[in-house]
């Protein structure tokens, strides 16, 4: 007979804050009436993420899906702009939400993160811009990528959304490229429900930024740009103000998860965990891991034997954004250019991590693996 965990396990499951801490925050929205256009908590979060993050300049949005799109008209990007095919379909869809064509470009083995070494060959008269992804939380070869940009006056915008918190030797992550982008989704490490925000370097980009995501307005009666709506509710903000405050206990329990994880699936034949001989900066914002042909069950076999058991695994990303029907027909969308990304996208399966997993719920899904082999 099928054992079930009880209640279901997801791939993700939010923290949130105690209840109480937040009636304060909503006891002062309902008495001043502020409710949203960059109020108090807007402002307030600005602040308390640019010292959080380590970072300049942040303009928050209501979700990095609008951010994204944003930065690619703030930076007036148009033509061919080269991404990977190995995301969330957000990222691509941004260029499309602005005219602009992505040219896919194949990925590397070890981190899926954008293979820099494949750039060069993809770049012609009309590509303005590289757009990688720090997969899973996993920096892109940050310097390899500017050096690209520098010799051929390209701008980066990385798609940050999965990189909150994420350093490396020098500081933050999302201080390199032009603009950095990331998602504060329910699914996310850090959280306000709906919500993203724009990393930028200068208070003119920050300016240019925030008058985009309210429509173009500068003062009450000038409109300078065809701008959106991107701004993050009063509400929003004030939940994230209260998210940073347990932050650090969050990603601390998550690593815990990931190390136990690791620890626990060593051996079992056709189970790799990504990334477990490289010391790398995360996270822990997902625990993915690559089913090879060797595993009895496959990768699908795995997922849905999970699933039997109420564990609920997920395939990102699975399929390719290069395979979705809006993208299928460009040249760079050919599996032949990208065999790395075609095979993990294969082999993925992110299994369940978040604050609140219980070891006992860990021991039990990694004793489903191993029981299969
Ligand atoms: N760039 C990248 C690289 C991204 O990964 C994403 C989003 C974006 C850009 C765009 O960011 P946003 O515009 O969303 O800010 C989820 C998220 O919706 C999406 O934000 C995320 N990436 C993507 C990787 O995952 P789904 O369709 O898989 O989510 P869903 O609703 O199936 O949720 C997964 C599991 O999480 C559920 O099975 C249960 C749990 N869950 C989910 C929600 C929404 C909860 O327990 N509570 C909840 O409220 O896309």
């Amino acid at each position: 007979m099928t054992q079930k965990i009880s209640p279901p396990v997801y791939v993700t499951r939010p923290a949130l804050p105690p209840l109480e801490e937040l009636m304060p925050y909503l006891q002062k929205i309902w008495d001043t009436r502020v409710l949203t256009n960059c109020g108090p908590f807007h402002q307030e979060l600005e602040q308390a993420l640019c010292e959080y993050l380590g970072v300049k300049h942040i303009c928050l949005f209501a979700n990095a899906t609008i951010a994204l799109v944003t930065a690619l008209k703030a930076l007036r990007i148009e033509g061919e702009v080269i991404t990977t095919p190995y995301s969330f379909v957000a990222t691509a869809h941004s260029l499309l939400w602005n005219g602009i064509s992505p040219v896919f470009v194949d990925i590397e083995p070890d981190t899926l993160n954008i293979d820099p070494a494949r750039i060069e060959a993809a770049i012609t008269p009309k590509t303005t811009a590289i757009m990688p992804v720090h997969c899973y939380g996993t920096p892109c070869e940050v310097d390899a990528i500017q050096r690209i940009a520098d010799n051929y006056n390209l701008k980066v915008i990385y798609d940050a959304a999965h990189a909150f918190g994420v350093k490396n030797q020098h500081g933050s992550i999302l201080n390199y490229g032009d603009l950095s982008v990331l998602s504060f989704h329910a699914t996310k490490v850090f959280n306000t429900f709906e919500g993203g925000a724009i990393v930028c370097p200068d208070a003119k980009t920050k300016k240019h930024i925030d008058n985009l995501k309210n429509f173009g307005f500068v003062n009450e009666t000038t409109v300078v740009a065809s701008g959106i709506n991107g701004k993050m509710s009063e509400i929003n903000a004030a939940l994230g103000l209260l998210q940073l405050k347990h932050i650090d206990d969050l990603i601390a329990k998550r690593k815990a998860i990931d190390h136990a994880y690791r620890k626990m699936l060593t051996g079992i034949k056709g189970i790799r965990c990504l990334l477990d001989t490289t010391p790398h900066d995360t996270n822990f914002s997902y625990f993915p891991i690559l089913v090879s042909p060797e595993y009895p069950l496959g990768r699908d076999g795995l997922y849905e034997m999970l699933k039997t058991h109420n564990i609920f695994a997920r395939r990102y990303f699975y399929p390719l954004i290069s395979e979705f029907s809006m993208y299928r027909g460009l040249t760079s969308s050919d599996k032949h250019h990208l065999p790395v990304a075609d095979n993990a996208s294969k082999q993925i399966l992110c299994l369940p991590i978040y604050p609140d997993l219980e070891m006992e719920t860990v021991e039990a899904i990694v004793r489903h693996i191993a029981d299969a082999v």
